[in-house]
């Protein structure tokens, strides 16, 4: 079992990425310490007492879910941007642009029924060419995960190309059993679903996935945290969902990075800049001293 105690010490994060890349998801255990978790079950205890249940077989007429995690929680950035996280998502990425795609509290109620097994990524209608990653998921247990009470299931290297079927067998689904604070973390192309819950009680967690900057996100993040919920957040959250511009002006806004919304007073016009990557920059300086070389001949 894939299963690593984030509170005895330091973890080779080079090994967990080999691990999830093999096995398509690991379990980090105790990935928080108590208080974080504590805070973190309180600030969402009395939404999932308010939040409907939801509609349709897919996400189950007996669970409860709602998003907009970062603006219900205290302590957003002890979750969003673990840092062991945030390694093994970039390195799962395999670059550095990396947008959170969602985030969702799911409470799975007693009597509900095993969710259909998927891969997230399929959201995407895109080419699945494996092993190609898009995103990766991030499962934090509000509660003890148990084999009764809902714990995500997850096929063990169903993230392998040679891996084709949308209806596995069940014998071959492992449960992430884990203590409240662990994460389970799985890829996009990992096979997985939300397990019945057999117990007396609700079964707790919330999702944070990340995926390539380049892809649509999930959540619109823009709606989700407009600049006057964004300008709360640290800089490197803001990032995260959205506010800054990427490679070559893309994602601006008035020709500058988003992240200038978040701070004090916007002019009405900006100073449009260019962001050019060096290559395209000296192919713009060889083309202008080109025009020079022509009007001085
Ligand atoms: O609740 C769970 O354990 C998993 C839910 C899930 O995979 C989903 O809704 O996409
Ligand atoms: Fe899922």
């Amino acid at each position: 079992m894939t299963i690593h105690d984030v509170s005895t010490g330091a973890l080779d994060v080079l090994a967990l990425s080999e691990r999830l890349r093999d096995e398509g998801y690991l379990i980090l255990e105790n990935a928080v310490g108590g208080w974080a978790l504590e805070r973190a079950r309180d600030d969402l205890a009395p939404c999932f007492a308010q939040a409907p249940f939801c509609d349709g077989l897919f996400y189950g007429h007996t669970t409860k879910r709602f998003g907009r995690l970062l603006s219900r929680l205290r302590d957003p950035d002890v979750f969003a941007l673990h840092p062991v996280i945030m390694a093994l998502v970039q390195s799962a990425l395999g670059d550095a642009s990396v947008q959170l795609n969602l985030t969702q509290a799911i409470e799975i109620h007693p009597g509900a029924p095993v969710q259909t097994p998927h891969r997230d990524h399929d959201m995407w209608r895109c080419a699945k060419t494996p092993p190609v990653t898009y995103m990766v998921n991030v499962m934090w247990a509000l509660d003890g995960f148990t084999a009764d009470n809902g714990a995500t299931r997850v096929w063990p290297r169903s993230n392998h190309g040679d891996w084709n079927e949308m209806l596995p067998r069940e014998v071959d689904a492992r449960s992430a059993v884990a203590p409240a604070g662990s994460a389970i973390v799985f890829l996009g192309q990992t096979l997985h679903s939300g397990g019945a819950n057999r117990s007396a009680k609700p079964r707790r967690g919330m999702i944070f996935s990340y995926c390539h900057d380049w892809l649509l996100p999930d959540e619109n993040p823009w709606l989700a945290y407009p600049p006057s919920v964004a300008r709360t957040f640290s800089p490197a959250l803001a990032d995260l969902v959205g506010y800054r511009q990427r490679f070559a002006g893309l994602n601006n806004f008035e020709g500058r990075s988003p992240a200038e919304l978040l701070r004090g007073d916007l002019p009405e016009f900006f100073r449009f800049a260019d962001d050019m990557s060096p290559e395209q920059q000296a192919l713009i300086e060889q083309y202008h001293a080109s025009l020079d070389g022509l009007a001085a001949a």
